[in-house]
């Protein structure tokens, strides 16, 4: 027998903040001005600050996109606010491979998950911290942030999903989360 060498894995993710450190992590940022048509309310979208940031995803992705077989681990972190009455909330996808699923788990702070299978029928879950949250295949997905501090949730999907936005800024999600109120949307 020989020794074999114990390794530190190059990331590590903060259990009680979701906050993800080492490398290589890598950032988006989401700011108003990047969500043109995505709230209710794009008046009060344009007329705010621009470049206040409504969310942030902090990723690992250990190979290449479009791996088969692969998988991507990051962290959402979307910030308390509102456009008008309605909360600050990520944009929403359905997955590029469409039949590709994905985790999500709460880390901190409350909100909802939004999810729409293909006949835009809804589900809405409560995120909160230690949630767990299958996302199927062919559904689409949103997080709002419907309390007072950051939402944070984690989440764990395939290399080849990718992200099919189109659908979603066409067609809207079908649900939208005012303070306090979760009201359908029809005929759009
Ligand atoms: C997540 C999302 C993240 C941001 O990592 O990409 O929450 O949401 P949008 O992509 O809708 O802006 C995920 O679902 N990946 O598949
Ligand atoms: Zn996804």
């Amino acid at each position: 027998m020989s020794n074999l060498r114990v390794l530190v894995p190059p990331v590590s993710s903060d259990l009680a903040t979701g906050v993800l450190t080492g490398g290589p992590v890598s950032e988006d940022v989401r700011t108003i001005r990047d969500l043109k048509g995505v709230f209710f309310d794009e008046n009060a979208r344009s007329e705010r600050s621009q470049d206040e940031v409504v969310y942030r995803v902090l990723s690992y992705q250990p190979v290449p996109q479009g791996t088969s077989g692969g998988l991507f681990f990051g962290t959402t972190f979307v910030s308390p606010g509102s456009v008008g009455e309605e909360c600050f909330m990520t944009k929403g996808h359905f997955h590029a491979k469409a039949e590709a699923s994905e985790y999500y788990w709460g880390v901190l702070g409350e909100g909802l998950l939004l999810l729409m299978d293909r006949d835009r029928s809804l589900k809405v879950e409560k995120v909160a911290r230690g949630s767990v949250h299958f996302i199927p295949a062919f559904t689409a997905h949103r997080l709002v942030n419907t309390g007072a501090e950051t939402l944070a949730v984690g989440a764990c999907w395939p290399a080849d999903a990718g992200h099919d936005y189109e659908a979603i800024a066409r067609d809207g999600f079908g649900v939208r989360v005012l303070k306090g109120q979760v009201l359908r949307e029809e005929g759009r």
